[in-house]
């Protein structure tokens, strides 16, 4: 919602008629009172900001969102299965191949968003910095940190790391990284960059103001990293770096691989613009957002928007008909992530109390509406998609709520679950289940990135069952470590 064109706009102050006229007639004219209150350099930086503003954008994103357009129809897409034909294993073989050559050769980037407001989970500081390792406590962060330091030490090379805050963390989630020198990755090889704001309305489409000064904004979305990519120069960085490839993840869930071979081979072979990969939705109210066919074009479709009755609906094989449910990892091929201009994705609205000024200049609460992008909403655009089917208690366990399902414990036993699997394969003990139900055993990716490499590595591991077990750093490493 920022002015694309400015024709012939004077670099001076606007003149107060014809800017009150078009506030007025933009429906913004309880702006003017407002204005009037303020000391100059108050106004004038509020002035900058609704002149930088398209106010006839922000009225057509209310206004088309509330037309109620007719209900599209959603079919199964193609997918690339978990369960493979003889040929589709051939072709997962040969993807393999191909994504470990692209990770060798340095032409990946890993992306992380880690932006947005985590008011569901009742946490203040960014959602990155939330401790969930079963054993260490590490937090996201720390664990995606592990993961890509793996990466990177099994194929070499300098793979960069981009991580998306929003305003309000973009400080804090610095400082976390400094505190502890990027977790052990070269600072170079790191960009921390802040997405854009958008501001919210009332139900009116009038905007709102913030008592702080300036108008309430808040983040636009994770589909607002086209933009940011732009306006960041995190696409001039991984052009210099000659990147090719995007591995998109959202810093919730650390079970995801950082940069999977297999995906980013199937999408390279496939010259995808975007991949996807999903999981089978567990039942039909499940809140995941479910990879569809629509209009003839791959789509995401939320799971709100998604009528109960086409939710529940059942395939031959009693399958969900509509089961391809999106756990938000993407390989993006770069010429295509240059190509999404932030205006080619549509605004969603979220109806939400508000803190604003009211009326008489005290801070209320308002009714009134935020607007975000979505990054699944750059799939239609894409002329090839790859959709991957993967194994959910593998690569998804989200931290979404401060309790009970996809919450810190969750995801926490999550990932003592699937290192307790790989332990059982590789024959060594497991100390017996703590007191929140799993063995306290931990694997981080500096020691092992997949079942197949921890199995190598942990080929003559002395474990102590007695006490919890943490692995980390080099391999193979002889003992175990302890919380403590
Ligand atoms: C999202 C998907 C859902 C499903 C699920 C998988 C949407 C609307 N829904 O659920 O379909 O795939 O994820 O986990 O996306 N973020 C930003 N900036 C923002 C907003 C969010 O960086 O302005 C980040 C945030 O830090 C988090 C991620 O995006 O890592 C997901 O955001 P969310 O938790 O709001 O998405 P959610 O739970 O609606």
């Amino acid at each position: 919602m920022t002015r694309r064109s400015s024709p012939s706009r004077s670099p001076r102050r606007p003149r107060a008629k014809p800017f009150a006229e078009r506030l007025e007639a933009a429906g913004q004219g309880h702006l003017l009172a407002h204005l009037e209150t303020l000391g100059p350099p108050a106004r004038k930086a509020l002035l900058a900001e609704i002149e930088a503003l398209d106010l006839g954008e922000i009225r057509d994103a209310l206004s088309r969102m509330q037309e109620g357009a007719k209900p599209p129809t959603f079919e199964p897409p193609e997918v690339f299965p978990l369960r493979r034909t003889a040929e589709q294993e051939a072709l997962a073989r040969a993807a393999r191949e191909a994504g470990e050559a692209l990770l060798r050769a340095g032409k990946v980037a890993f992306l992380t968003v880690a932006g947005g407001q985590a008011t569901r989970l009742r946490w203040e500081g960014p959602k990155g910095c939330l401790p969930v390792g079963p054993v260490s406590g590490r937090t996201l962060f720390e664990i995606h940190a592990g993961k890509i330091a793996g990466t990177r030490r099994r194929y070499g090379g300098s793979l960069p790391w981009y991580v998306m805050t929003s305003p309000a963390n973009h400080e804090a989630t610095v400082r976390a990284f400094e505190e502890k020198s990027c977790f052990g990755l070269p600072k170079e090889d790191v960009r921390i960059f802040p997405q854009g704001t958008v501001p919210a309305v009332d139900l009116e489409g009038r905007l709102l103001l913030a008592a702080s000064g300036g108008l309430v904004r808040s983040p636009d979305g994770h589909g607002g990293l086209f933009g940011a990519l732009r306006s960041q120069s995190i696409l001039e960085d991984a052009r210099r770096r000659g990147v090719e490839h995007l591995s998109y993840f959202q810093v919730d869930n650390p079970l995801i691989p950082v940069a999977d071979p297999l995906f980013l081979g199937l999408h390279a072979l496939r010259r995808a613009d975007m991949s996807a990969k999903f999981v089978a939705k567990r039942d039909p109210a499940e809140k995941v957002g479910l990879l569809v066919l629509t209009g003839g074009r791959v789509g995401c479709v939320e799971y709100s928007d998604l009528p109960p009755a086409v939710a529940a609906e059942r395939d031959g094989e009693g399958r969900l008909r509509l089961r391809f449910g999106n756990i938000a990892c993407h390989a993006i091929s770069f010429p295509f992530a240059a190509s999404i201009s932030p205006d080619d994705l549509p605004f969603h609205r979220a109806e939400k109390a508000i803190r604003a000024l009211g009326p008489d200049g005290r801070e209320v609460l308002v009714h009134g509406v935020k607007f975000e992008r979505f990054i699944f909403d750059a799939l239609p655009r894409a002329r090839e998609v790859v959709l991957l089917e993967v194994e959910r208690e593998e690569e998804f366990s989200p931290v979404k709520n401060a309790s009970g399902e996809n919450s810190p414990a969750t995801a926490a036993a999550a990932m003592a679950a699937q290192a307790a699997r790989w332990f059982a394969k590789a024959g060594l003990p497991l100390p017996p289940p703590g007191p929140a139900g799993f063995p306290p055993v931990e694997v981080s990716g500096r020691f092992a990135l997949d079942e197949a490499e921890f199995l190598e590595r942990a080929a003559g591991l002395e474990i102590d069952p007695r006490k919890p077990v943490f692995l980390d750093e080099e391999a193979p490493w002889s003992g175990s470590r302890s919380r403590s």
